[in-house]
């Protein structure tokens, strides 16, 4: 059938009819139980890997405690060289793997590109910070003394990631992870397996024609049990879990008993502030892009327009109305704008929270539906959804995985925007569309959003890899990708050198013998 991934293309990408589940560098082992993987697209099934056993688990982390020692004595640059390599593969591959991302995980064809463009992207940024871990030099209070702080590798870091960046996420960690010494263990979602073995693949060929260990990049695969192993692990001090509130809590509670590092990226319920001024033209394609974009399922999706009221009908019409041109169907035909949701398993939260709107007093404007017939076979297919709701309701307060945008009406001063955008429990992404000056620099200010992420005139969405990428509150605080995200990532040591023959003591303290 037309646009479905061939057996040639998976080659193209390492894969080949062979068992495959769990990884160190190109070892593969695979006696677990079978996760299989079904395509949104079509319903069919793509492949089945298997899960780790516990012994495999240990195994794996055997071949990563060997792999930093050896990895972490690499100079800095020349952990970029390697990255650098990835960077190139990923530029070659891009177009087969980004289908395999839109095949596998449901998202347009652009957007799977777009997801492995971020990789090429963060592969740069990497490459250039391993000639920039710096640290600071600091003037000693003590004569004859020199201060300074130094980054060194933290071992083993282990990263979990969510069905809806199946490869870009792991990437974001992988590339700053590995400049900075560090080895990587990755669970990616049950949901997504085949866009992970692909980025093992890739980078376990890298390292084995560098003649590295391979235990440097490994894959375990499983559900929240092998989440647990890599959460409770004392042998790896930093875990970078990207999902759900609920799992980020489980997650945050199990590796803070061991006092381990965490590096959260959690849920969202971004909201665009549409002011009198917002341009109506830009709004639109923000708000649609935001909120239909990858269906729903970004963290960063528009979720909340909250909107001045002299406006308001203004707003409500442009935007019904450009939903009526929102084409839905196989996102791998270009001509479509929104795939369908991951599993069936959504598509009953994102009914249920159509439901559960009309229950809590608000009012459909767009009505959602299943869409079922030729192309839609899945039954993972629904139609965006617009409501007019109170930002109180339980429901818009919860974030729904699925292309559902409220509407919410503020009137009077921004400041009443802005205490609506605020009062949610997560932090991730934010913006206001106005041309006043004094509006966009109080939504920047102190005052302004609470959020990781407030943008001026662009949506909540497709944040850049230059940026530290996080939020606050329930998103849990982590930053990753870009500014100086890669602290986290390293272990932070103050030195202090005497280079006189005396021994002053710091504070003035005398102390004579
Ligand atoms: C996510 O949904 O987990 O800002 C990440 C964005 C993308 C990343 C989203 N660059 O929308």
């Amino acid at each position: 059938i037309n646009h479905i991934m061939t057996i040639k293309e998976l080659k193209t990408l390492g894969i080949e009819n062979e068992n495959l589940g769990t990884s160190t560098g190109s070892k593969w082992f695979a006696k677990g139980d079978v996760i299989s993987s079904f395509s949104p697209t079509n319903g069919q099934l793509i492949a089945k890997v298997q899960s780790t056993t516990r012994k495999e688990y240990d195994k794996v982390i055997g071949e990563a405690e060997k792999a930093k020692l050896i990895w972490r004595d690499i100079p800095a640059p020349k952990r970029g060289e390697i990255v650098r390599q990835l960077g190139d593969k990923l530029r070659e591959l891009k177009p087969v793997l980004g289908k395999l991302v839109s095949y596998e995980m449901g998202k347009s064809y652009q957007e799977g590109l777009g997801e492995v463009q971020e990789m090429i992207d963060i592969c740069d940024f990497a490459v250039g910070l391993s000639r920039q871990l710096y640290g600071n030099t600091i003037h000693s209070e003590r004569p004859g003394h020199r201060m300074y702080d130094q980054y060194h590798p933290l071992g083993i870091v282990g990263v979990i990631t969510a069905f809806n960046f199946p490869v870009a996420v792991w990437s974001w960690n992988t590339a700053l992870a590995l400049v900075c010494g560090d080895v990587v263990i990755w669970k990616p979602s049950e949901k997504t397996p085949l866009c992970a073995v692909a980025c093992q693949k890739i980078i376990a060929d890298i390292l084995k024609a560098n003649k590295l260990p391979e235990g440097i990049s490994s894959l375990v695969m499983g559900d929240a049990e092998v989440g647990k192993w890599i959460s409770e692990d004392e042998r790896i001090p930093l875990v970078s879990a990207t999902g759900s509130t609920r799992m980020g809590k489980l997650v945050a509670a199990t590796v803070a008993q061991r006092l381990g590092k965490t590096l959260l990226e959690l849920g969202g319920n971004n909201a665009i502030i549409v002011t009198p001024s917002a341009d109506l033209k830009m709004t639109v394609i923000g708000a649609v892009f935001g909120a239909v974009g990858t269906a729903g399922q970004r963290c960063t999706s528009t979720r909340r327009l909250i909107v001045h009221d002299s406006i308001y009908d203004k707003v409500k019409k442009a935007l019904t109305d450009a939903y009526k041109q929102v084409k839905i169907g196989d996102p791998l035909d270009t001509k479509h704008h929104m795939g369908p949701l991951i599993d069936t398993d959504a598509v009953k939260m994102y009914l249920n929270a159509l439901d559960k709107i009309k229950e809590q007093g608000g009012k459909i404007l767009v009505d959602g539906k299943v869409l079922s017939g030729k192309g839609y076979e899945s039954g993972c297919y629904v139609t965006p959804v617009i409501a007019e709701v109170e930002n109180h309701y339980q429901i818009v307060q919860d974030e729904t995985f699925a292309p559902i945008l409220y509407l919410i009406k503020y009137s009077g001063e921004v400041d009443n925007a802005i205490a609506l955008q605020n009062g949610v429990k997560q932090g991730l992404s934010s913006a206001i569309m106005t041309s006043s000056l004094r509006e966009s620099e109080l939504f920047l200010s102190q005052n302004g959003s609470d959020c990781g992420i407030a943008n001026v005139n662009i949506g909540t969405s497709g944040a850049e890899i230059g940026g530290a990428f996080g939020g606050e509150k329930e998103t849990g605080g982590g930053r990753e990708s870009g500014s100086d995200a890669w602290k986290v990532y390293m272990r932070r040591q103050t030195n202090t050198i005497n280079y006189t023959t005396s021994l002053p003591l710091a504070q003035g303290i005398k102390f004579d013998l």
